[in-house]
């Protein structure tokens, strides 16, 4: 009975997601044109928070949130561990809309594409190194002009969840920048929908919203990255008492 749910939740999973961002979405980018720039951007953007709340409410997914949200206006980068493709509407949804690295091949995604521009994305073409330097450069010049971006230091999905080892250099933008860290925590989106998968296997999560991390007091980005891995891990603990 388990695996019959797990399958018409999928099914329900791709069909709703189509109909939501290609009708619903095209609705949105209408009306947030015809509000004008500042009204129309607030509009969007929450929109795009509430699709990521309700991608959890549609799939039947009880998320379990611990810690609060900093104030809208602190500048701030997002670091969060990676387990599953619902991380990023877990994020969008109870963090805030916040932008992020995206792979090219997600550039070729109609409507998708729109959006994830519209959060202030940056497409990355993994195996270009030149390519990679110039969105480094300019995710560090969007984090000066005030926009949140998200970034998984993990560079993978886990599969069993587990906290993988930070990637060297991976917090080196936000050493660099200076610009506040929010640790993020995330459990159970690997059960809800597994690596290397669009099935929907379980029907809860949690996400553990940390408190901000100054750069400016750590001497090296590897001291920082190894304090940020060792809180997102503590995080992690906490939340496995709930989900
Ligand atoms: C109103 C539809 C919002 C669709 C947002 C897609 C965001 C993808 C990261």
């Amino acid at each position: 009975l388990k695996k019959l749910r797990g399958f018409f939740l999928s099914l329900w999973l791709v069909v709703g997601t189509f109909l939501y961002v290609f009708v619903y979405g095209a609705l949105v980018l209408f009306v947030g044109w015809l509000l004008g720039k500042e009204r129309g951007r607030r509009f969007v953007l929450r929109q795009i928070e509430l699709f990521g709340k309700l991608t959890f409410k549609l799939l039947g997914v009880k998320v379990h949130v611990l810690g609060q949200r900093p104030a809208a206006e602190r500048n701030f980068l997002v670091v969060a561990n990676h387990q599953s493709i619902l991380d990023i509407p877990l994020v969008l949804g109870y963090v805030g809309p916040v932008a992020f690295i995206a792979k090219k091949e997600l550039s070729k995604f109609p409507m998708v594409n729109l959006f994830i521009k519209y959060l202030g994305s940056e497409f990355i073409d993994r195996g270009n190194v030149r390519q990679t330097a110039l969105v480094i450069r300019q995710v560090m010049k969007k984090l000066a002009e005030g926009y949140h971006f998200l970034i998984f230091p993990e560079g993978t999905r886990s599969p069993n969840g587990e906290l993988l080892p930070f990637k060297p250099r991976s917090l080196e933008i936000a050493y660099k920048a200076g610009v506040p860290i929010l640790p993020v925590a995330i459990w159970g989106n690997h059960r809800v929908v597994p690596k290397h998968s669009v099935m929907v296997m379980d029907n809860k999560t949690g996400i553990y919203i940390g408190e901000l991390v100054d750069p400016t007091q750590f001497s090296s980005e590897e001291e920082l990255r190894n304090y940020v891995q060792r809180k997102i891990a503590e995080y992690i603990e906490e939340l496995k008492k709930f989900v």
